[in-house]
């Protein structure tokens, strides 16, 4: 692709250079000027005053600065009327004669935005916030890496906040810029403008290197040209060639310069035209590349109009700013099975989080890999329930195979340097099938789910293979100190591995292993609820007759111990009588891996406690258990957290529990629930300020449920705020840059 001045290419732009009447449409930032530290910084130089101006003055030729900045900026540097100008994306335009208002547009919405950006700026070193007369911009290039993550989520969830009730503007994430700005005005409309001004049969060259600047390219004809700057960004572009710097734009103004007016032309550098394959043409480009077994919900975002989908999922939210800051890329299962007969599909999508790749699975995987080996042997035994395991021959093979083609997928996404993290027990064996295909970047993996004891993991035939695969990464991340310390025995007992402190060695390799407990976002289940949200959860409320909510939500799993917890319910109705027609459970429980047998009996269970219960000792105006076998928007379970005076978390064994950290966060602090939490969740380990209680003594629960109901103001006000200070401690962005900070720091060492 890099033909070189001498390449096949050469005479297409002798031609195109000859080409009249020619425009040229030229982006200042980062393409005729270089990235500086600040917008103030970067500003044209004589040499490309002079250059542009030069080209301008020749005939049949007509050059346009387009630019996001202010239009008495820029006309500082092009003050006569060779050179053409459009300002402010396109908001305004100078041709030969005066300024053109193109908008005309209200200014007065972006005040309050830039207003609430300012405050955010102000908390951020580095930060810079630089305001229009029809944008406001904060760029983020001068942020520490590591911190760029937090600014980025409050960035968004400001701008987020603006746009919903501003739908004529719209959020353009450039390099290193986040931008708001009406979504009527664009930089494309510089194009049919130029074309315009130049006359019949113009020929059109747009040069930018902005997400701005795709909508130039866009807008080219066929018989136009566009290029897109760009040295390590990967993003994906609307241009047909490429240059790599200022330089080479300024290098290339010159070539059509000297061609126009007849001096030997030195081609020193042309445009390289860019391939296009679905494979990714920049896999050696990308730096991160995040693999799970299932992808976030996303849908590819197609040109402009595209909507991009908002996600809830914890760990989209987590990893989303690392994503965005890193450049990364995001590569999992579909979600889709096909026959074996039928070819199995892969793709790469862009959304608003970020680049996905996916591949979807045969239907023998599904069964024998994801329904088989992790969900059959992996989950039940990493979770202690040894009864509830299975063991097969043809599930392991799956597990292996299934890893081969993962890893041959994920090696052509991106190069054998790049950092990759894997996520939960799907994929142990992911760094080893990576290793031998020649990877030789930093992998970590985070282990979502506990890790079990020597006892219980040494129950699998497989176990020492499993472990010298996970020796294959270069950093093991767990939930609890009690999770390192099984891996480590287990790794001490079963390998000829020498372990000291946090670091095993083991065949010449070394591997970090450190406990990283994940986080939340707490501020996001803070926001106020839309009136119809309210009305929903009081609605709720009403057929509840007002008693005390105990509330437990769940994905339906034999994990998280929902039929103790009922029972234990109906023991405080039995033992403190007080309580009936004075307090309610609400059982969410939200449907998950239906299709595996254990699954659709543990609901079944559920369903005969809950009838039992309810038969029992209902009255016509109080129901004790409602049971909801469904899922809620994230907005509606926040406001169900926040009326319940009692979170019911009661897993009998859990990796963490997030439910738990979003009780608190939700919570009036004014007039906060109690956290009654299982002590063998590993968000106990943080949380001692919960109400700790054992899952499997029903009696036990039953006190520990009546002590909650009845605690009083000042005790429930000291013990959540210690339990939101330990959940805002750390939360789910720190938590990813964190991971990827020790991740890169313990492969250099
Ligand atoms: C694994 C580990 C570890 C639930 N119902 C609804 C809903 N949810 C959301 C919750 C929470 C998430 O699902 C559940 O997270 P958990 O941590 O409780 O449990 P797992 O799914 O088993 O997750 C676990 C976790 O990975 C992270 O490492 O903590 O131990 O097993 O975020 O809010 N969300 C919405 N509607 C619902 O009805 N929107």
């Amino acid at each position: 692709m890099h033909d070189g001045p001498h390449g096949a290419h050469t005479d297409v732009w002798m031609a195109i250079a000859r080409h009249s009447p020619l425009g040229i449409l030229c982006d200042l930032d980062g393409t005729l000027v270089p990235f500086a530290s600040s917008p103030e910084e970067a500003r044209p130089d004589a040499d490309a005053i002079k250059l542009v101006t030069d080209l301008a003055s020749l005939p049949g030729i007509i050059v346009a600065i387009v630019s996001g900045r202010p239009k008495d900026w820029l006309e500082s540097f092009f003050p006569g009327d060779q050179v053409f100008l459009v300002a402010e994306h396109g908001a305004y335009r100078r041709g030969a004669g005066a300024w053109q208002n193109v908008a005309d547009l209200d200014p007065a919405p972006l005040a309050s935005l830039a207003a609430e950006l300012d405050a955010l700026v102000a908390r951020h070193p580095g930060a810079l916030l630089e305001r229009k007369s029809t944008t406001v911009a904060l760029h983020y290039r001068n942020v520490r890496r590591g911190q760029r993550g937090e600014l980025l989520i409050e960035t968004f969830a400001i701008i987020d906040r603006f746009l919903a009730r501003h739908p004529a503007y719209e959020r353009l994430e450039g390099v290193l810029v986040a931008e708001v700005r009406p979504a009527s005005v664009k930089k494309s409309s510089a194009v049919p403008w130029m074309r315009e001004k130049a006359g019949p049969g113009a020929r059109l060259i747009a040069i930018g290197d902005d997400v701005t600047d795709e909508h130039m390219f866009q807008a080219c004809g066929p018989q136009d040209e566009s290029i897109v700057v760009r040295s390590a960004e990967s993003r994906r572009t609307a241009a047909r060639w490429e240059l790599e710097s200022s330089d080479e734009v300024r290098a290339v103004l010159r070539y059509f310069h000297n061609v126009r007016t007849g001096q030997t032309p030195l081609p020193i550098i042309l445009p390289r035209q860019i391939t296009r394959s679905s494979a990714p043409s920049s896999a050696q480009e990308r730096t991160l590349l995040v693999v799970s077994n299932r992808l976030p919900d996303f849908r590819p975002v197609e040109g402009d109009e595209g909507e991009r989908k908002k996600n809830v999922g914890g760990l989209v939210s987590a990893l989303e700013p690392a994503l965005r800051a890193r450049g990364g890329m995001w590569f999992g299962w579909s979600g889709r099975t096909v026959a074996e007969s039928e070819p199995i599909e892969s793709g790469i999508a862009e959304s608003g989080i970020a680049q996905f790749a996916w591949v979807d699975y045969k239907e023998s995987w599904y069964r024998g890999y994801y329904s088989g080996f992790c969900n059959g042997t992996l989950w039940p035994l990493f979770h202690s329930f040894p009864s509830r395991v299975t063991f097969s021959d043809d599930s392991w093979a799956a597990y292996q195979e299934v890893h081969e083609h993962l890893a041959e997928y994920a090696s052509n996404l991106v190069g054998p340097r790049a950092m990759l993290w894997v996520h939960d027990y799907h994929l142990l064996l992911f760094a080893k099938a990576m290793r031998q295909r020649g990877h030789t970047g930093p992998m970590g993996h985070f282990l979502h789910i506990p890790f079990p004891s020597l006892d219980m993991f040494s129950m699998i035939p497989w176990a020492s293979q499993i472990l010298e695969a996970l020796l294959d990464f270069d950093l093991l991340g767990f939930h609890t100190p009690q999770h390192v310390a099984n891996f480590l025995a287990c790794a001490s007992a079963m390998l000829p591995a020498k372990v000291a402190d946090d670091v095993i060695h083991h065949r010449g390799h070394s591997t970090h292993v450190a406990a990283m407990p994940i986080g939340i976002l707490p501020d996001s289940f803070q926001e106020t609820p839309e009136p119809a949200v309210v009305e929903e959860v009081e609605g709720l409320m009403r057929s509840l007759g007002n008693s005390k909510l105990v509330l437990g939500v769940d994905r339906l799993d034999y994990t998280k111990g929902i039929p103790e917890r009922l029972i234990a319910f109906g023991k405080l109705l039995d033992k403190f009588p007080e309580w009936r027609g004075k307090v309610s459970l609400v059982q969410v429980s939200v449907p998950s891996r239906a299709d595996v047998p254990l699954y659709a009996e543990q609901r079944a269970t559920i369903e005969s406690i809950v009838g039992r219960i309810n038969g029992e000792l209902g009255e016509a105006a109080w129901v004790p258990i409602r049971y909801l076998y469904r899922s809620y928007g994230k907005s509606q379970l926040t406001q169900l957290y926040r009326a319940a005076s009692v979170g019911y978390v009661t897993p009998l064994r859990d990796g963490m529990n997030l439910v738990a950290k979003e009780y608190v966060a939700a919570q009036d602090a004014e007039n906060p629930g109690v956290l009654m939490l299982s002590q063998f969740a590993g968000a106990a380990v943080e949380m001692r300020d919960a109400v700790l209680t054992n899952p499997y003594h029903a009696d036990g629960m039953a006190r520990d449920l009546d002590r909650s109901l009845r605690m009083g103001l000042d005790e429930r006000k000291t013990r959540h705020a210690k339990l939101l200070a330990s959940v805002q401690r750390s939360n789910a962005v720190t938590w990813a840059e964190g991971f990827l900070d020790a991740l890169g720091a313990c492969a250099k060492g």
